[in-house]
């Protein structure tokens, strides 16, 4: 991607960069929900979490709706992706699924050994004539249930998703993440200490895809053509650039409840000296060959296994682009490096206003300073908007199959967010 062509989205920050790592609570008497940054956990201390299957509507940046199946808890009701669940590796789980869709559906865990379906051996279900009807036991249309057990498999990633008509219902959005810690060590990814992050910058990116006809034609109980089936918008927990960026629970995305905002602090071997985490997942049917700018990943995890050799063998490796395969997972650690230490005073770099001051867009306003130095900010013309608060970075990350970075062909938009690099003493407005 050219520079330039990340300018558009940055004017949209706004929402997000009002919300630091302290969280807000938004004060409106009907929503009592946090805002905030990062992953977002359901836990329990019996890790035992109820899901109901039901059907919402979720808001695409273009100004659709789209008609969609997923699960809601206890908490809140609908949202997508499905409620993230932690829980503790070698811990027994239970996931209660209640089903208030007009046709069966169960959930798989891959990765998961021994899985029990109320009691019994998780199995594949077929009908009298012998043709497969569900991968596990179902709950049954309408108010069925169904209970699942298991014991919490090895530290890392892992998707839950429908394990019936699978084509269908996952594109309907029937899918959510696991996270499996390690025991004793809730801020490493794996059992290694070298897998160790700093706390709370952890992050999860689900990725996932819509094609609107099919929902509107599960909505409309119509035949769906899967022929002409294309997906027309490209998510990150279930959301799409710009709403990628908005916090946690931000009050306008009500069914959406996961941003994709990392905001983080340059790598410090004093101050700063662990990585964040990022947890990948992919719940659509193609390769999301996922980019950071600005940085590169280090992949420590791939399907909830850490990456070592049989004598414990470090087989973590760097990575630009990381090419997330249709119900894979990948952790990363990341972080940022200002390697060449830029300063205004003592190490600078020619930089300048642009003459055109907007290439995107029309008018006088603009939010690029130009400026290279971490922390610090040009001067720019009196005129001028500038959103960047504290001299911070920001790189774009997105799917490099650019048209997974659209929304409905619109550029610029779909499986995308935004990396927030603060300058080391912290943004006086965070
Ligand atoms: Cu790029």
């Amino acid at each position: 991607m050219k520079r330039l062509t990340i300018r558009r989205p940055l004017a949209l920050l706004s929402a997000a960069a009002v919300i630091g790592a302290s969280a807000l609570v938004w004060s409106q008497a009907a929503a009592s929900v946090a805002m905030s940054e990062g992953l977002l956990c359901d836990t329990d201390s019996n890790q035992t979490f109820s899901l109901t299957a039901e059907d919402g509507y979720v808001s695409t940046p273009d100004g659709n709706s789209i008609y969609m199946w997923s699960y809601g808890n206890s908490k809140r009701s609908f949202q997508l992706p499905g409620a993230t669940l932690c829980v503790e590796s070698g811990k027994p789980v239970t996931v209660v699924l209640h089903n208030k869709l007009p046709e069966a559906t169960s959930i798989v865990f891959p990765g998961q050994k021994s899985v029990k379906a109320n009691g019994n051996p998780a199995q594949p279900q077929f009908d009298s004539g012998g043709s497969l009807t569900s991968l596990v036991q179902p709950a049954a249309a309408n108010d069925g249930s169904v209970t699942y057990t298991f014991t919490a498999g090895s530290p890392g990633t892992y998707l839950y998703e429908t394990g019936t008509d699978v084509d269908k219902q996952l594109q309907m959005g029937l899918y959510g993440a696991l996270v499996v810690r390690p025991a004793g060590h809730p801020n490493q990814v794996n059992d290694r200490a070298d897998s160790a992050f700093t706390a709370g910058k952890e992050y999860v990116y689900l990725l996932s895809e819509i094609d609107p006809d099919v929902h509107l034609a599960v909505e409309r109980n119509q035949p769906v053509n899967w022929a002409a089936s294309t997906a027309r918008y490209f998510m990150i927990n279930g959301r799409s650039m710009p709403d990628t960026l908005a916090p946690n629970n931000a009050p306008w995305l009500p069914s959406q409840p996961y941003g994709a905002l990392v905001h983080i602090k340059p790598y410090d071997a004093a101050t700063n000296p662990l990585p964040a985490t990022i947890r990948y997942l992919n719940a659509g049917s193609v390769n999301y060959p996922f980019h950071p700018h600005g940085s590169d990943e280090r992949v420590v995890n791939r399907d909830g296994h850490s990456l070592q050799g049989p004598a414990g063998q470090d087989l973590s490796y760097q990575k630009y682009d990381l090419d997330v395969g249709p119900g894979q997972t990948v952790d990363v650690l990341m972080d940022w490096r200002d390697t060449e230490h830029w300063n205004a005073t003592t190490n600078p770099i020619p930089t300048q206003i642009p003459a055109i001051t907007d290439q995107l867009l029309v008018g006088s306003d603009t939010w690029f300073s130009e400026s290279g130095y971490l922390g610090t900010k040009n001067s720019v013309p009196a005129n001028l908007t500038q959103n960047n608060e504290c001299g911070e970075y920001y790189h774009i990350a997105h799917s490099h199959a650019l048209e997974q970075a659209t929304n409905y062909g619109a550029a610029f938009g779909g499986m995308m967010t935004v990396f927030r690099i603060d300058p080391p003493a912290g943004c006086a407005s965070q």
